[in-house]
């Protein structure tokens, strides 16, 4: 059996606010003592962890002034050269400040829109000096609870019109970035704009630097929505908009909950594992697999260490369940089993005459077809058996 112990070339990263989660909740004051970003990053780097991503105020406190910046920013560059740690992603906070309590780019009030444009360059510029070159846009309190204060189409022009700008800065400046547009649908407002992968996908196909702008889909996101995260996120490979990556847990139906990733629906994270590795075929996801989550609140900070490392180690873990999964001959043949060489060619070769003519001519048994089990039960409990661990 291999070492499920994460290292650097395994691409796992942690948000400077997902460990530093001091587990504060609507309900209660925080039960741990807030981290400094510096020994994070060290912590992280023992764990196995290869880079940090960070939130503008998670590193710099809202209000610093630029001497302070610059001091915060060269202590935190030094220690990410001294554990060979990098920050891969970096976001914006349009969502603390109450500044933004009416939401941020889809704000009514234009000086809001522009502290928010305001804001988010001067986030860009502090993520391109530590590296990143992806940038994630996690819309907060882009939404409603008065639905009749705006045209939901404006709040979607406006978005529109940040992205276009935005995606401009980042070449005006070289930054070389690329955008990831993660969604969610509830929670922190009553309606969020946006609200699933789906919707951002068509959402991109209507900016004007399209190609520079993919999907940052989270699990808790497409749960709390009750849809597949699977499916969600095979559909935003199968256009090359896989940007990057939010894992956690998440019940159905419930607050957000950023539980450790596969403590929740262990079939879904196989599922999502198998897809993002590529074990049944296809391209694999090479980008960072990023943990937006935190540990509970029962935990002090050695409870924070040992949820971050039970993050990698399940995700390794299902790694080789799913290679084990898709080499099993018995699951190989129930998936083959209704292979057909012959007819597959004229399914995927698009539309000629011919084929036209030859599927119209096709004798096909369809009760035949109808009456035959496809053998789903066994594929299911044989799956169930490789995560159970009695198969593999
Ligand atoms: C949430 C979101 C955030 C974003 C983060 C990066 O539910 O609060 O998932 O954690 O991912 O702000 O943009
Ligand atoms: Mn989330
Ligand atoms: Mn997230």
């Amino acid at each position: 059996m291999s070492s499920f112990d994460p290292i650097k070339q395994d691409r796992f990263t942690f948000g400077l606010w997902t460990v530093g989660n001091p587990g504060r909740d609507p309900f209660g004051e925080a039960v741990r003592p807030v981290l400094d970003p510096n020994h994070i990053v060290r912590k992280l780097a023992e764990c196995g962890a290869s880079g940090v991503n960070l939130h503008d105020n998670d590193l710099v406190p809202f209000g610093s002034s630029a001497g302070e910046q610059d001091r915060i920013v060269s202590e935190f560059k030094k220690t990410l050269a001294d554990t060979g740690m990098t920050v891969p992603m970096a976001t914006t906070n349009l969502f603390t400040h109450p500044v933004f309590k009416d939401g941020a780019f889809t704000s009514n009030d234009p000086k809001v829109r522009a502290f928010a444009l305001q804001k988010t360059m001067r986030a860009m510029d502090l993520g391109a000096e530590l590296g990143a070159k992806l940038y994630v846009f996690w819309g907060g309190r882009e939404g409603t609870e008065a639905d009749a204060c705006r045209d939901p189409r404006s709040a979607l022009q406006r978005m529109r019109d940040a992205m276009d700008f935005l995606c401009e800065y980042s070449k005006d400046n070289d930054y070389g970035m690329r955008f990831a547009l993660e969604a969610k649908p509830n929670e922190p407002r009553s309606e969020i704009y946006l609200p699933t992968t789906g919707h951002m996908l068509h959402f991109i196909s209507t900016l004007k630097n399209e190609e520079m702008v993919g999907v940052n889909p989270e699990v808790a996101h497409e749960v709390m929505a009750g849809l597949s995260f699977a499916h969600n996120v095979a559909q935003a490979m199968a256009c090359d908009k896989l940007f990057h990556i939010d894992l956690n847990g998440q019940k159905m139906g419930r607050y957000d909950q950023d539980l450790r990733f596969g403590s929740e629906d262990l079939k879904g994270a196989f599922l999502l594992v198998r897809l993002l590795e590529g074990t049944l075929g296809g391209k694999r996801y090479d980008g960072p697999l990023h943990f937006d989550a935190h540990a509970y609140r029962s935990e002090d900070e050695a409870g924070v260490w040992d949820f971050a490392k039970g993050c990698m180690r399940t995700y390794k873990i299902l790694h080789e369940k799913a290679l084990a999964f898709d080499s099993d001959p018995d699951v190989v043949a129930i998936i083959a089993e209704q292979n057909d060489a012959a007819i597959d060619p004229l399914l995927t070769g698009g539309y000629s005459k011919e084929t036209a003519s030859s599927l119209l001519g096709m004798d096909i048994d369809v009760d035949a077809i109808a009456a035959r089990g496809l053998r789903y039960e066994r594929l299911d409990q044989l799956l169930v058996e490789h995560l159970l661990g009695v198969r593999g």
